[in-house]
């Protein structure tokens, strides 16, 4: 910016002021990626990215969407005279906020009357929990509230803690990683109050309970309960606090964790239950399926003669089935025999030793994924809308807030890789549709022609995985049809005879030594829009087929403890029918989760990892670029630039800019949109410049903003100065 031939005032305060703000701008970039002057920059983009991190801010805009960049510090930006700051302000006149946007948000909900959401995304690690959880945060403290409601706000974010404790983990990426996909609609009366919430959650990582890669553990909860419970309790579920005594717990070899405190989470997790109304006894009736996950990962099996598995833990079968309230010798049967029914007759075989510990396994990765379905239904039921009126969404409004896991790839990917980064797959879809869709609008009711932009669509992935009969999952579900017939290695072999050619999938055959890395002959590669990733076929099968052996079902549906005969009902063992897969369960709740998406007005926050290390102050531009891409934040940037880099509502343009023109000064009394014109042509904006809309100034260049600004900033340093510092 140019600052020559300014007047400056008698004390020459002005323009030290001035210059204070220009450096400012210089040293943190801008706040709104639309005001690059090389908008197609991509070094551009990421140096101005750079700038504001070095600074702290870690915020910045492409118009309507806030990027994030996780600053793995804490910086006092979150308090509650901040959360002041940000009240009922408009967007562009203060230095970007999560709360702007949770305000943002809010307003056009209560004066729009309609339902919005908040679509948070990223790699694992980058932030995305964080910014859900100061986003509700932001809601629990400034939404008005009365007496009835007051206990809303607390169970609101009580919801975060407990969910974390049994959705969470200890990953390579994040020490707090969430292992499910969680939406949260938040319902507000007429006044604006909250008055209910509900959660929806998608699959958990289930294997985790089970197995955990190097480095990794298992759900926080079990080594909360070790640290943190009390000695009687622990003598009661028959535990010892060290978790290296556990099966389910030594895989990744990572018992502790620097960053964080299990003894002090578990406190807070178990005022938290109390908040949401678990008695004492429900509290001891769930701690009892957690401590009995354990106990069945430490029961072992031998191997007959004649190959049929026993156990050889019977004390721990039985303290096991004493804590679950079971039967020891049926639930000794479950573990190593089958039950079938052909032609009517009941047959009861042996399994073989391989046999007895995926059965075991598998009961306890039930156990746990139902349970926590309940914890969830549990927490619904306390977040429920007291009154009748509000239990459909009839006279209310509803604020949505998706919080997924991450895009992940890992050295070994498995089942559990391809859902998430098919999730994300289908939300980076969502997020193309609507920018693009709600630009298009814009143009349309402003009366503006719209100027085409060149981007990539990843439909071709999405119908590459969920295509009916054609599509990955589709294929993998004939192959779960036919159990014993086939096997993960003939789930790639029809793999690569339906989708040989597809330009976004590669296998060891027929990539004809043309990729990067060689592909073993259990993998296939998907060319992600955010990367390649290989994944490895061998358990898809077995991790896909949700079918649990009769027996267990049956045990389970008999025990004494009330959470395991909600989980496991008697109507599913009596029903033969086969339960749907994983993977078509994941993808009906997609297509679900698309739908409720598509009715509300969304809004996103798109969080970048600045480094792998999870340290303060490193910005690894690498890394940085490559997110930059995959996010398609260039594309977003291209789309919002297309025509215009700015535009404002006439009354907030004119409101702002009024001082630098006589006629308009100190108030225009005509038709805002003559108010608009004369001002610009008092300020000599050229045709090509602006366009007018129906009831916003479109301005093509970021020069044009910035020479009006620097107008403004001279004649009234105060003013100018709040917009110059923030940016
Ligand atoms: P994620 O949700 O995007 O990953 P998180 O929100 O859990 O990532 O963030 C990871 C860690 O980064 C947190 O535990 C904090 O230590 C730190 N962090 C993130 N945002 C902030 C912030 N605004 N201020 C300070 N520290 C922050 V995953 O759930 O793995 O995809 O599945
Ligand atoms: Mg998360």
């Amino acid at each position: 910016m140019r600052y020559q031939g300014r007047e400056v005032d008698i004390e020459g305060r002005v323009r030290l002021v001035m210059e204070s703000a220009l450096t400012a701008r210089d040293r943190v970039g801008v706040q709104d990626f639309v005001l690059l002057e090389n908008y197609n920059s991509e070094a551009t983009f990421i140096e101005n990215l750079r700038r504001r991190f070095r600074e702290n801010l870690i915020y910045t805009y492409i118009g309507s969407v806030l990027v994030s960049v996780n600053p793995y510090k804490d910086l006092e930006i979150y308090s509650k005279t901040q959360m002041e700051r940000y009240r009922g302000v408009s967007f562009y006149e203060i230095s970007p906020h999560i709360y702007a946007l949770s305000d943002n948000t809010y307003r056009a909900m209560r004066t729009e009357r309609k339902d919005q959401c908040i679509l948070i995304s990223g790699e694992s690690g980058a932030g995305k929990t964080e910014a859900s959880k100061k986003i509700l945060l932001y809601y629990a403290v400034t939404c008005p509230t009365n007496d009835r409601m007051a206990a809303l706000g607390d169970h609101l974010l009580q919801s975060n803690p407990v969910l974390e404790a049994f959705g969470n983990a200890k990953t390579l990426k994040n020490d707090n990683s969430s292992r499910f996909g969680k939406y949260m609609d938040i319902q507000f009366d007429f006044r604006g109050t909250p008055v209910g919430s509900h959660i929806m959650n998608f699959l958990l990582e289930k294997t985790r309970v089970v197995y955990q890669n190097q480095g990794e553990r298992n759900f926080h909860i079990f080594y909360q309960l070790l640290d943190g419970g009390d000695d009687d309790l622990l003598r009661r579920l028959d535990l010892d606090r060290n978790p290296q005594n556990y099966d389910y717990l030594v895989k990744g070899n990572c018992p502790r964790l620097s960053s964080v405190s299990d003894k002090n989470n578990w406190k807070t997790v178990m005022k938290a239950l109390s908040v949401f109304g678990f008695t004492e006894e429900e509290v001891q009736i769930l701690l009892n399926i957690i401590a009995g996950v354990l106990h069945l990962g430490n029961i072992q099996f031998g191997e007959g003669e004649d190959g049929e598995a026993y156990i050889t833990t019977e004390t721990r079968l039985n303290h096991l089935a004493e804590l679950l309230g079971i039967d020891s010798s049926a639930l000794g049967e479950a573990l190593t025999h089958k039950k079938l029914t052909a032609k009517g007759e009941e047959m009861i075989s042996p399994l073989n030793f391989e046999q007895a510990v995926s059965a075991r396994d598998a009961l306890a990765k039930s156990m746990y994924g139902r349970t926590f379905s309940w914890l969830v239904q549990k927490i619904n039921q306390s977040l429920a809308p007291k009154d009748e009126i509000y239990h459909s969404n009839k006279g209310s409004s509803v604020i949505g807030l998706l919080d997924i896991y991450g895009f992940e790839v890992l050295q070994h990917n498995s089942f559990e890789q391809f859902c998430i980064n098919y999730c994300n797959e289908k939300l980076q879809q969502l997020f193309i549709e609507l920018t693009l869709r709600s630009e298009q609008e814009e143009y349309e009711t402003e009366g503006i022609a719209w100027e085409p932009v060149q981007y990539f669509d990843n439909k071709i992935i999405c119908d590459l995985i969920e295509e009916k009969h054609k599509g990955i999952i589709s294929i993998l579900d004939e192959e779960c049809l036919r159990p014993g017939e086939t096997c993960d290695v003939s789930f790639l072999e029809k793999l690569e005879d339906t989708l040989g050619g597809h330009p976004h999938f590669v296998t060891h055959k027929l990539a004809n030594g043309k990729t990067r890395r060689v592909l073993s002959r259990e993998e296939f590669r998907l060319l992600h829009y955010a990367g390649e990733v290989n994944y490895n076929v061998t358990g898809f099968l077995d991790k896909n087929n949700k079918w649990l052996n009769r027996n267990p079902k049956e045990v389970m549906c008999q025990s004494e403890n009330p959470i395991l005969r909600h989980c496991f009902r008697r109507k599913e063992v009596i029903d033969q029918k086969r339960p749907v897969t994983a993977a078509t369960q994941f993808k009906t709740s997609l297509m679900k989760l698309k739908e409720i998406l598509m009715s509300k007005e969304p809004s996103y926050v798109r969080c970048i990892k600045p480094n792998d290390a999870k340290q303060p102050d490193r910005f690894d531009e690498v890394l940085v670029r490559h997110q930059v891409k995959y996010l398609g934040l260039m594309e977003n940037l291209r789309v919002r630039r297309a025509g215009f880099a700015y535009r404002r509502r006439f009354e907030a343009f004119l409101q702002r800019y009024k001082p630098l023109c006589p006629e308009t000064w100190p108030n225009w009394h005509g038709r805002l949109a003559d108010g608009v014109s004369t001002l610009v042509n008092h300020l000599g904006y050229k045709e090509e410049e602006y366009k007018l809309g129906r009831s916003k100034i479109f301005i093509r260049f970021p020069k044009t903003l910035f020479t009006t600004e620097d107008a403004l900033e001279a004649k009234k340093p105060d003013i100018a100065l709040t917009l110059q510092t923030s940016w």
